[in-house]
């Protein structure tokens, strides 16, 4: 080690908090007050750097007053720690390790930070229970950790074969290191592919709905033959805090969680809550987990002693085994102690009483196992002060000599994993169909191909029946898409052609939904929920913005939730208000890596339909596929009954040269006064628009953006250029919507032609004829294109 390092330590090691000091003395105080026969030959132990601050002075006095002598004949380690328990002693001393490893990584946290050597202080003192959680579960069981997990991250570390250096993983998380094996530098996570420890995301709960999905899944992709990357037996774990349990998504989770084993379907999902009693500064009432997860219908409600690693390992062993046996979820309830405040500098006497601080103390998950080990005569009080140094000497070294690792130091480094693209993999995803026999299967004795022209609504349908016959492992699943069909019939038949196995009707929850995909596309399959209406994703939104579009960027892509989620969106319909015609996309349009696709034609529907289905299959992409209400049963574009919204769906053999790659804009025509550049039902009124201005004389090209993330920002410079006039006739709000975007892209790309828009309004979206007041309209896109070509 450098010098500079040993500096480093040695000043690491003066430090001694509150919380070390309580537990040498705990530990100190058990040799006086329960002297142990077998500690026998009068020999003293020293431990020279423990405790060395100065509050550390009566620990001092007693440990030259405390002789400590080891066991003379040691307990057999292969026995239970304790008679009753599962946990053995040689089992207790490893999962000891972990919790002394997972203590000390909070002081190295606290450390790095004050030496601007780390960025994450959120410790898990306290908490070190969970290591056994770990160790009553399988290796191969998935996790979904809350953030104060680190022994439950080291333990499971410690399982794997060879051993993982769990302590390294750790540091290298705290310091933003490139080398970090899950996030790369990105966040410091608890993840871990080769250990099936999924990283979560710093929005506590939000992590349960995909817990819940994946729980679902797994025995699905089994079934359906999906590449298993967990055994068909495996249970799910998907931890949480005690405040954690009252926001939303727990609530959502659990209850979904319940509502399906209420219906007997397979869910081996094992819930745990590590109530501390607080979240941040504010109290959880006392009972209150209890009173709020126990005695519900579909959930089997245990508890257990955080602070007793023996409780925990047999109240987790008999927890899962349920959970596993039953395939039903179960809730584990540890009551548990948060050591230190919240994080690194939160000064808990604040908002906590000197007598909370001091019981939490007491209660010490590291004197609760030492109290075990000492009890089962297995370490002498001495010993577990020397155990305890080490393992603070071993962290802090490692620590030490991990400072300075090299971090990301581009944005190309950084965002590598965020949006894997492989345009070749997706052009001959988007081109597989299924044989003849399957097609046949599935559509009947007459094939799409055969029907004659088609509606938007059509279209979508029948690319779902080829993409469900070509793909054994997707699912489609929704609010009423199975056997009602979908609220507008575009999912008609599904069920019918293809069983509930794939094709299912959902609770009412969008959340639940889209958790549902995430499981499902981390379990291997292929989801494409259905959100029922665009303003209704808004209030689960952050399931695909901070979860699906962040677990490949947080894992370097070794989780993906590959997804196509259906959205119904969009204005004109007529009737319904506002909630049946949201027009706003912002909250979609930037999340990096995102797909957004908004077709407009039943061609294009098809075509990029399968291109999302592709890319997610490919590149593990998150795609929302927003679909025109008003176009669903559209025929005609400009007089009645000429049938021109109407389009013959593409055979198989067309598929290859039909594929529309991501991003790939469309243009309409070929007028050289000006460019309409336009989307969605901005279609259709372009295109009628075009026709009228045409016979005015004013020869306009209609570009349709058809993806909205990301934008075709070539085709939007090269078809402006051809005019030097553009005009963006964009349904979605002034403010936000795409058309800010595309007036971006123009300026960013050096045009200099004119440039103008025509959007809908600022607002909510009225009820009845009053809608046409605030939406983008056919005149409005004639008057701007008259004045633009004048
Ligand atoms: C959705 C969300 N809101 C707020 C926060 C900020 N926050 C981080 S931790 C925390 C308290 C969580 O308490 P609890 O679930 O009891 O876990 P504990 O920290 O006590 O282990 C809060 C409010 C967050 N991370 N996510």
């Amino acid at each position: 080690m450098s010098r500079a390092a040993e500096e480093r330590l040695t000043q690491a090691a003066d430090e001694r908090d509150a919380v070390e000091r309580h537990f040498s003395r705990s530990i100190l105080a058990m040799l006086a007050v329960t002297p142990d026969p077998s500690f026998g030959n009068g020999e003293q132990v020293r431990h020279p750097a423990f405790p060395a601050a100065a509050d550390g002075q009566a620990a001092r006095r007693e440990e030259r007053a405390v002789p400590d002598r080891p066991p003379a004949a040691r307990a057999d380690p292969a026995a239970p720690v304790r008679p009753g328990s599962a946990l053995t002693g040689q089992h207790c001393l490893e999962l000891f390790d972990a919790q002394l490893a997972s203590r000390h990584l909070d002081i190295a946290a606290r450390w790095l930070r004050a030496r601007n050597a780390g960025f994450y202080t959120i410790g898990s003192s306290g908490h070190e229970g969970n290591a056994a959680l770990a160790a009553a579960l399988r290796p191969t069981d998935p996790a979904l950790l809350h953030y104060r997990s680190c022994a439950f991250y080291l333990a499971r570390a410690a399982q794997a074969v060879p051993p993982r250096d769990g302590v390294g993983d750790v540091l290298l998380g705290l310091a933003g290191a490139a080398a970090e094996p899950i996030a790369g530098g990105r966040h410091k996570v608890l993840g871990h592919a080769d250990l099936h420890v999924i990283p979560v995301t710093s929005t506590i709960a939000s992590h349960l709905p995909r817990a819940v999905g994946l729980a679902f899944s797994l025995g699905r992709a089994a079934r359906l033959g999906s590449a298993a990357r967990w055994p068909a037996d495996a249970i799910v774990l998907g931890s949480m805090g005690d405040a954690s349990v009252n926001h939303s998504t727990a609530a959502g989770a659990l209850n979904t969680a319940a509502y399906c084993a209420y219906q007997r379907l397979p869910l081996p999902l094992l819930l745990v809550c590590e109530d501390n009693g607080i979240g941040i500064s504010v109290r959880t009432p006392p009972g209150w987990v209890a009173a709020a997860a126990s005695g519900r219908a579909g959930l089997r409600y245990f508890r257990a002693d955080g602070s007793d690693l023996a409780d925990v390992f047999d109240t987790t062993l008999e927890a899962a085994a349920w959970a596993r046996r039953h395939r039903s979820p179960a809730f584990l309830h540890l009551s548990m102690v948060r050591l230190g405040g919240h994080a690194g500098a939160d000064p808990e006497t604040g908002y906590r009483s000197a007598a909370e601080i001091a019981a939490d103390l007491d209660a010490d998950p590291l004197i609760g196992t030492a109290r075990l080990l000492i009890g089962a005569g297995l370490l002498s009080p001495g010993e577990v002060l020397d155990r305890y140094e080490a393992s603070r000497a071993r962290v802090l070294a490692r620590a030490a000599e991990l400072t300075g690792t090299p971090r990301l130091t581009s944005a190309a480094q950084v965002m590598a994993p965020l949006a894997p693209r492989s345009p070749d993999l997706v052009a001959a995803g988007a081109a597989t169909a299924a044989g003849d026999a399957a097609r046949h299967g599935a559509f009947g004795d007459r094939l799409p191909e055969s029907a004659g022209p088609m509606t938007l609504a059509q279209a979508i349908n029948a690319t779902l029946t080829d993409a469900l016959a070509a793909r054994q492992g997707m699912l489609v699943f929704g609010e009423d898409v199975a056997r009602k069909g979908g609220v507008y019939g575009v999912t008609r038949g599904l069920l019918a052609r293809f069983g509930a196995g794939r094709v299912f009707d959902t609770l009412l929850d969008e959340q639940s939904i889209l958790g549902l995909a995430l499981g499902a596309g981390v379990a291997g399959l292929l989801p494409v929920p259905e959100i029922q209406y665009l303003a209704y994703l808004h209030n689960a939104a952050d399931q695909l913005r901070g979860e699906a579009a962040t677990l490949s960027f947080f894992s370097r892509a070794r989780y993906r939730n590959p997804l196509v989620v259906r959205i119904a969106g969009y204005a004109y319909q007529g009737f319904g208000g506002h909630f049946h015609n949201d027009n706003s996309v912002a909250a979609l349009r930037d999340i990096p890596g995102l797909i957004l696709a908004s077709p407009a034609r039943p061609d294009d529907a098809a075509a990029m339909l399968r291109t999302c289905l592709a890319a997610a299959e490919a590149d593990g992409s998150v795609c929302a596929f927003l679909e025109p209400i008003a176009l669903y049963h559209t025929r005609d574009l400009l007089a009645a009954g000429d049938g021109r919204w109407k389009v013959p769906y593409d055979p198989p053999g067309h598929w290859a040269s039909g594929h529309v790659p991501v991003g790939a804009g469309r243009t309409h025509g070929d007028g050289t006064d000006l460019t309409i550049v336009t989307f969605g039902n901005g279609l259709w009124l372009s295109l009628r628009a075009a026709d009228r201005l045409a016979a005015e004389g004013i020869g306009a090209r209609v570009l349709d953006l058809r993806w909205l993330a990301p934008l075709p920002a070539g085709d939007i410079l090269r078809e402006a250029a051809a005019t030097g006039r553009v005009l963006i006739a964009d349904e979605t709000r002034r403010t936000g919507g795409v058309s800010e975007a595309v007036l971006a892209v123009l300026a960013d790309g050096g045009f200099r032609g004119q440039a103008t828009r025509v959007t809908s309004e600022d607002s909510f979206i009225p009820l009845g004829d009053a809608a046409a007041t605030v939406l983008l309209s056919q005149p409005a896109i004639e008057a701007a294109a008259r004045s633009l070509a004048r």
